[in-house]
């Protein structure tokens, strides 16, 4: 049984995403005739768990925290592990909510903070998609996060795929447990790829035989997370077809590198567009 899922549309542009409130997790976007996003042929869409592809968010943390507030946390969080309620809704744009009262009493246990997530999805009149995550701390005390979209891009062949604007950055390979620094203008991933590029302020892009197929523009979100999991993703029971690794990659807008603190009352935004030339 699938989740309830919903779709938008620009009519201008003719693009359309389609979104599962499980996660609040974009699992299609078509733009300029083609889709987008890579999305498993094993992804579980039945609330059971997170789904293996399209834009899950990813909150509030990344990843798994060995101490602290978080150190209860699932991976990456509850945010895309949950059911998110629509409370506004046009053609072309949507927002969906989390608050403690959607979460299960124990990822409540887990995080004991009063927050409220309100996710804005848009198809612009170019067909660009516009997720903006706005993050309220409604508690009486200060809480400090992480987060992330997730996002798995479709490609034809990862071996034509190149990541344009990372040059200079020094990374953290997870893969080789070191930190570098990146010397490519065009970086490709040629193995089991996965990085974390702090305080990255070019424009990312996408380029598959030379030409640039997915411009990244990020707002509040100044890390990128490259990963492709390579022959591995045959091991995740969730990950398919067994050969899914050469049709997507994962450039993922976040702020992850370090903790962000959100005073009571306070709230802040974070976005990402995908713009398709
Ligand atoms: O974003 C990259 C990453 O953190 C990888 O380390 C890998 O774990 C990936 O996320 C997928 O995580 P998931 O929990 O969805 O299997």
């Amino acid at each position: 049984m699938e989740m309830k899922a919903f779709s938008l549309t620009d009519q201008n542009s003719g693009s359309t995403a389609r979104i599962s409130l499980y996660g609040a997790t974009v699992i299609s976007y078509i733009t300029k005739g083609h889709e987008r996003l890579f999305l498993s042929q094993k992804a579980k869409l039945d609330g059971t768990k997170a789904i293996r592809g399209g834009i899950p968010p990813v909150f509030p943390v990344f990843g798994k925290a060995s101490s602290g507030p978080c150190k209860d946390l699932p991976q990456h969080g509850f945010a895309r592990t949950h059911l998110w309620r629509i409370t506004k809704q046009s053609i072309s744009a949507a927002t969906m909510t989390l608050t403690p009262d959607d979460l299960t009493q124990e990822a409540r246990g887990q995080w004991p903070y009063e927050f409220r997530l309100d996710y804005h999805v848009s198809i612009g009149k170019s067909g660009e998609l516009v997720c903006a995550l706005e993050i309220s701390n409604t508690d009486t005390k200060p809480f400090e996060f992480q987060t992330l979209l997730h996002t798995y891009f479709r490609v034809r062949d990862i071996k034509d795929v190149r990541v344009v604007g990372l040059k200079g950055i020094d990374y953290a390979d997870k893969v080789n447990s070191c930190n570098t620094t990146e010397e490519e203008a065009e970086v490709a991933c040629i193995s089991e790829t996965d990085r974390v590029y702090p305080n990255v302020t070019s424009l990312v892009a996408i380029k598959e035989q030379d030409t640039t197929i997915v411009e990244l523009e990020r707002d509040g979100l100044d890390d990128v997370v490259l990963w492709n999991p390579w022959t591995g993703c045959s091991k995740m029971a969730d990950f398919g077809p067994e050969d899914g690794y050469k049709r997507m990659v994962c450039v993922e807008a976040g702020a992850v590198s370090k903790w962000h603190k959100i005073e009571p009352s306070s709230s802040l935004t974070v976005s990402q567009k995908i713009a398709c030339p």
